[in-house]
C-alpha cells in the first residue's frame, strides 16, 4: 500500500476509533495497527474499508431505505433494507408461500383466485414492476403493485402489514409488460400489454395479425379509501399490434399523460418454420417504433361518456376513438426502444434504444405544442396521428452499448443502464452529456435510484440490478443467483459498496423509498382480525369460547392460538365430513407468531398476533393426524401441539390390507 494511502487509512481508524470512549494516542495507534492488520489478513483495500464502512449496519440499527424489488418468477416482492443490503422478507404475492401461510387459508386463496385464468390456477408468476403508491408524484408509504408479465395480473400490496390484498385480472389481453405504473395521485394503476392476441381471450389465427390481434393499455382505477383496484372503474385503450413495452406516466408538466414504447412496427409475428422470418429479426427491420404519447385524462372522459365498449368486462376505448378525439399520438423511437422514463419535473421523456447507442430526450412541451397546432407528420396504418420524430426530440444523448433503464437524482444527473456495455452510465440532463460511468457485474437490466423516479429523488444510492453474476459469488451450479449492486452517489466517482446475490430469479425493477414513510403495523387490532377483509373476522374466536359444533355444512372448529397450545387440542370428526376451522391467535405481543400445520391435508397456516384464519377442507382421509405450531413461540413450542382424529364411515375402509402371514408352524404334537 502506497504511504498516502496508508496515511488515509489511520485516519479510516482515527474516524474508528473515535466512536469508542477510549480516544488516548496510544488506543489510536493501537487502533490504527490493528485495522492495518486486520485490512491485509482479510486482503482488504482503503475502498474496501470505505464501502465497509459506508454500508456496515450495527446489530439493531435500521435501515435508511427500503428497496421493494420484483422476485421474477418466484411472483414474490423481495424487501432489502439499504445501505446495508440486509433481505428483510419476500412478500408472497402470486404463489403460494408455506412459511406466511399464503394461498392455505380461506382468505388468501381467495386473493389467489382472483387471478385465475381460463379457469386454470396458476401457481407461477412473471413480475416486473413494482410501483408504489404516490401522491402528487411522490410515494406515500401505503401500498405497493406488481404486475405478472406472463398472465396479465396486477396486484395490491398494503404496505400497513406487508400482505397481498388482491390480485386482478382481465381476459381482454393475455400478457403484459409496463406494469405497473402508477399515475401521480395514484387514480390509475397502468398495465400495458406486451405480446399481442385477439382482445378477450378468443380465437383467431396468427396470419391475421394485423387485422385482429391488439395491445392495449390497461388502467385500473385505484380506489385509496378500500386499498383496492376497482374493476368496475376501470378501462383499457385499445392499441395497434406494435408490442407495447414500457410505460411511465407523465407527472407536473405532463400529468395526465402517459408514454409507452413499442418494438414492432414491422407488425412481425414470428414463422421461422413456415418461411417467414423469425420474431426477433423480423421485428428489427424498421430503424424507428413508435412511443405512444397518451391523453389518458381525455380517454378517461371518453369512457364516462360512453364511447367505450366492453370486451370481457373491460371498457375498452376503440383504436379508432383514440385516433379521432386526440387520445393517442405516436412519436418515432430509434431502434428497438426499451425503457421510458419521465424527468422529475415531468418535462422530458427519456427512451433507451436497445439497438443504437443513445438515449433520446423528448420534450414533453414540443410534443404538447405539435399535438396542440396538429402539426402531424401523416398517420399510420391505423389512423394514429404522427409526430415527427426532429420536432419532438430536445436531444440525444452518445451513451453506449445498449441503453435501457433511467432513473434521476436530485443534482440534475439522470443514470442510465448499459445492458451490453454491463455499466452504468451518469449524465447531465442539462447538457445531455455523460458525466461517468461505473460498472456493473454484469448485464446490468434495471437501475433504481433512491425515490428516483418520483417528482423529487433523492440521489444517494442506487442499486445495479444485474442478470449475471458468473464470478462474483461462491459457485452454486449452473444456476447461479442475481446480483444487486449497491452504488454510492454521494462520491465523485460513484463508488460500488455492496454486491447482494439474489437467489430468486429473474428480478427486473425496484423502487428505493425513504424508510419513515412507512409505518407497519407489529399486531393485528382488534384480536381477531381477518388480514384480507379488514377488522374483525366474522368467524373470531374469544378466548373461553373455543368450540366444536356439527352444523349442516360440516364440523365448524372455533379454536385459538396462545403459547403453548391451542384449544381445543383434540379434533374428533367423521370421515367425510367438510371441516371448518376457525384460528385466531389470541397474543398482542410483537413477533408472537404461531403457525399451525395439520399432517397430510397440505395445511400450514402462520397466524400473526391478533390474526384469525380460516380453511374449509374435506376430511377425506380416515386416520390420526397430528397438528402443530410450525413457529418456535416459546420454550413449550414443541408441546403446541394436538390430534386431528378422523373415524373412518366404513370400518377399515382406510386401514392398510396386512401382510399375508405366513402359516403358522404345526403345534408340535403333544406328548401324550
Ligand atoms: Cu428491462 Cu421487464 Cu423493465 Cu427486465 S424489463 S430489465
Ligand atoms: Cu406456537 Cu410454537
Amino acid at each position: 500500500m502506497p504511504l498516502p494511502s496508508l496515511r488515509r487509512a489511520l485516519a479510516l481508524a482515527l474516524m474508528l476509533s473515535a466512536c469508542s470512549s477510549d480516544t488516548s494516542p496510544q488506543a489510536t495507534a493501537t487502533g490504527g495497527a490493528a485495522l492495518q492488520d486486520l485490512m491485509k489478513a482479510r486482503n482488504l483495500s482503503e475502498d474496501d474499508v470505505k464501502a465497509a464502512l459506508k454500508t456496515f449496519t450495527p446489530t439493531g440499527r435500521l435501515d435508511e431505505y427500503y428497496l421493494f424489488g420484483s422476485g421474477g418468477h418466484s411472483g414474490q416482492v423481495v424487501v432489502v433494507g439499504v445501505p446495508s443490503m440486509r433481505i428483510l422478507k419476500y412478500i408472497a404475492v402470486f404463489t403460494p408461500e408455506p412459511w406466511q401461510g399464503y394461498g392455505f387459508d380461506d382468505q388468501t386463496k381467495a386473493v389467489l383466485a382472483g387471478g385465475r385464468r381460463h379457469g386454470k390456477d396458476l401457481t407461477w408468476a412473471d413480475t416486473h414492476h413494482p410501483a408504489l403508491s404516490e401522491m402528487a408524484g411522490d410515494y406515500d408509504g401505503k401500498f405497493l403493485f406488481i404486475g405478472d408479465k406472463a398472465n396479465a395480473r396486477m396486484a395490491v400490496i398494503d404496505l400497513a402489514d406487508f400482505t397481498t390484498k388482491q390480485i386482478v385480472t382481465s381476459h381482454v389481453i393475455e400478457s403484459d409488460h409496463g406494469a405497473a405504473f402508477v399515475t401521480p395521485n395514484t387514480d390509475y394503476v397502468i398495465e400495458v400489454t406486451q405480446y399481442p392476441a385477439p382482445l378477450g381471450g378468443v380465437y383467431a389465427d396468427i396470419s391475421t395479425f394485423k387485422e385482429k390481434y391488439r395491445g392495449g393499455a390497461i388502467f385500473w382505477r385505484f380506489d385509496r379509501e378500500k386499498g383496492r383496484l376497482d374493476p368496475e372503474r376501470s378501462f383499457m385503450l385499445e392499441f395497434p399490434p406494435y408490442v407495447q413495452d414500457l410505460a411511465d406516466a407523465g407527472k407536473l408538466a405532463s400529468d395526465g399523460y402517459a408514454f409507452f414504447n413499442s418494438i414492432n412496427t414491422e407488425l412481425a409475428y414470428g414463422g421461422n418454420a413456415e418461411g417467414r422470418p423469425p420474431m426477433e429479426s423480423g421485428m428489427s427491420q424498421n430503424d424507428m417504433d413508435y412511443l405512444h404519447v397518451v391523453n389518458w385524462r381525455l380517454a378517461e372522459k371518453l369512457v364516462a361518456d360512453g364511447k367505450a365498449k366492453t370486451i370481457a368486462g373491460m371498457k375498452v376505448l376503440p383504436l379508432e376513438v383514440s385516433a379521432a378525439e386526440g387520445v393517442l399520438f405516436f412519436v418515432p423511437e430509434p431502434k428497438s426502444p426499451h425503457g421510458v422514463d419521465v424527468t422529475p419535473d415531468g418535462q422530458d421523456i427519456v427512451v433507451g434504444g436497445k439497438l443504437d447507442t443513445h438515449g433520446t430526450v423528448y420534450s414533453f412541451a414540443k410534443i404538447k405544442a405539435l399535438i396542440d397546432q396538429k402539426k402531424f407528420d401523416g398517420k399510420d396504418p391505423y389512423g394514429v396521428p404522427l409526430l415527427a420524430f426532429k420536432d419532438a426530440i430536445r436531444g440525444q444523448v452518445d451513451l453506449g452499448l445498449g441503453p435501457l433503464h433511467t432513473q434521476f437524482d436530485d443534482q440534475g444527473f439522470a443514470y442510465t443502464s448499459l445492458f451490453l456495455e454491463s455499466a452504468c452510465a451518469k449524465w447531465s440532463l442539462k447538457d445531455l452529456k455523460v458525466v461517468e460511468k461505473i460498472p456493473s457485474s454484469y448485464n446490468i437490466g434495471h437501475i433504481s435510484a433512491a425515490e428516483g423516479d418520483t417528482v423529487s429523488p433523492d440521489g444517494r444510492y442506487l442499486m445495479m440490478m444485474n442478470k449475471w453474476a458468473l464470478d462474483r459469488f461462491a459457485p452454486v451450479g449452473p444456476l447461479l443467483p442475481q446480483n444487486f449492486q449497491l452504488v454510492d452517489l454521494t462520491t465523485n466517482p460513484m463508488q460500488l459498496l455492496y454486491d447482494l446475490p439474489i437467489p430468486l430469479g429473474e428480478p427486473h425493477y425496484a423502487q428505493m423509498i425513504k424508510a419513515d414513510k412507512l409505518k407497519p403495523e407489529a399486531i393485528y387490532k382488534p384480536v381477531g382480525s381477518d388480514p384480507i377483509q379488514g377488522g374483525l373476522a366474522k368467524n373470531a374466536v374469544e378466548g373461553g369460547k373455543e368450540r366444536i359444533e356439527r352444523r349442516d355444512d360440516g364440523v365448524h372448529v372455533f379454536m385459538t392460538a396462545i403459547r403453548s397450545h391451542f384449544t381445543p387440542d383434540i379434533i374428533r370428526v367423521k370421515q367425510g365430513d367438510t371441516i371448518h376451522l376457525h384460528i385466531t391467535n389470541l397474543e398482542q405481543a410483537d413477533d408472537a407468531t404461531h403457525g399451525f400445520a395439520l399432517d397430510s391435508y397440505n395445511i400450514n397456516l402462520s397466524l400473526e398476533p391478533g390474526e384469525h384464519s380460516d380453511v374449509t377442507f374435506k376430511a377425506d382421509s380416515a386416520g390420526v393426524f397430528p397438528m402443530y405450531c410450525t413457529e418456535f413461540c416459546s420454550a413449550l413450542h414443541l408441546e403446541m401441539a394436538g390430534y386431528f382424529l378422523v373415524e373412518p364411515q366404513v370400518a377399515a375402509l382406510d386401514t392398510p390390507t396386512p401382510e399375508p402371514t405366513p402359516a403358522p408352524a404345526p403345534a408340535p404334537t403333544p406328548n401324550p
